[in-house]
């Protein structure tokens, strides 16, 4: 038993003897270059760790005056929804206000290509989401998942439009803007109450309020940028926000006024 602590401990001496005697030998100024090399391919990995990030809320105090959507004229339509269908014009609870596209108007170059696949479903005669973004040239699906034939007609002012029809459910089709837009309107001629909202940017720093408000923007680098805020119904907001280095930025929009 003892010998054995003997040899185990001869085996760990001798790695650490040739530690220590290289420490002094010639061949030592080589090991920095390869470190110096590590050091270059971390450059935009360090930029990333350093990013900050944009949170807020979109605030409206009054009534949420939507509408319900009457569906009788496509009883595939009524028949696709339990319960009552709202115009989700103004879709607001608790004084916070849902589907309002806010993005950074003065954005810096670069930031990560977009790697989620984004859909625009036509459900139960609407469209889901109602208001969302894409970066520029990112492809996103348009698809049917109802029983009743939907067109789908983009009418952007700068970039080109389409106005394609699906008439079975299941089908799908693949689309991307080219120029940066806020917003391109979306409808359906068959079924007019039927509108989206698309926010087309260059970069990947947006994001939509969600139903309680809110919003984040992650992976910001840090600096002074303009943030838009927009909905459909009460237009645009803005707010001058800086974001520090790996800091956490606050905006606050608030379409009372
Ligand atoms: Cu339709």
């Amino acid at each position: 038993m003892r010998k054995n602590i003997v040899w185990a401990a001869l085996l760990l001496a001798v790695p650490l003897m040739l530690v220590a005697c290289g420490g002094g030998g010639g061949e030592e100024t080589a090991a920095p270059a390869p470190a110096s090399t590590d050091e270059k391919a971390a450059g935009p990995a360090t930029d990333m760790a350093s990013a900050g990030s944009i949170a807020g809320m979109a605030l409206y105090e009054g009534e949420d005056t939507d509408t319900v959507i009457k569906m009788n004229a496509d009883p595939n339509c009524a028949a696709a929804n339990e319960g009552d269908v709202y115009t989700e014009t103004v879709v607001a609870e608790g004084g916070k206000l849902a589907n309002v596209f806010v993005y950074v108007k003065n954005a810096p170059a670069g930031g990560a290509a977009p790697t989620e696949t984004v859909v625009l479903n036509q459900q139960g005669c609407t469209y889901h989401p109602h208001v969302f973004g894409v970066q520029t040239g990112q492809e996103f699906i348009v698809r049917n998942s109802d029983q009743s034939l939907h067109n789908i007609h983009a009418t952007p002012a700068t970039n080109e439009g389409f106005n394609q029809s699906q008439p079975f459910e299941g089908m799908e089709m693949t689309k991307s803007f080219a120029k940066g837009e806020i917003m391109v309107p979306f409808k359906c001629d068959v079924h007019p109450w039927m509108s989206a909202y698309i926010g087309v940017v260059d970069h990947p720093y947006f994001a939509v309020t969600g139903a309680d408000g809110s919003f984040t923007i992650d992976g910001i680098p840090a600096g002074t940028y303009t943030v838009e805020a927009w909905h459909e119904t009460f237009g645009t907001r803005t707010a001058e926000v800086t974001v520090e280095a790996n800091g956490a930025a606050g905006a606050t929009f608030d379409f009372n006024s």
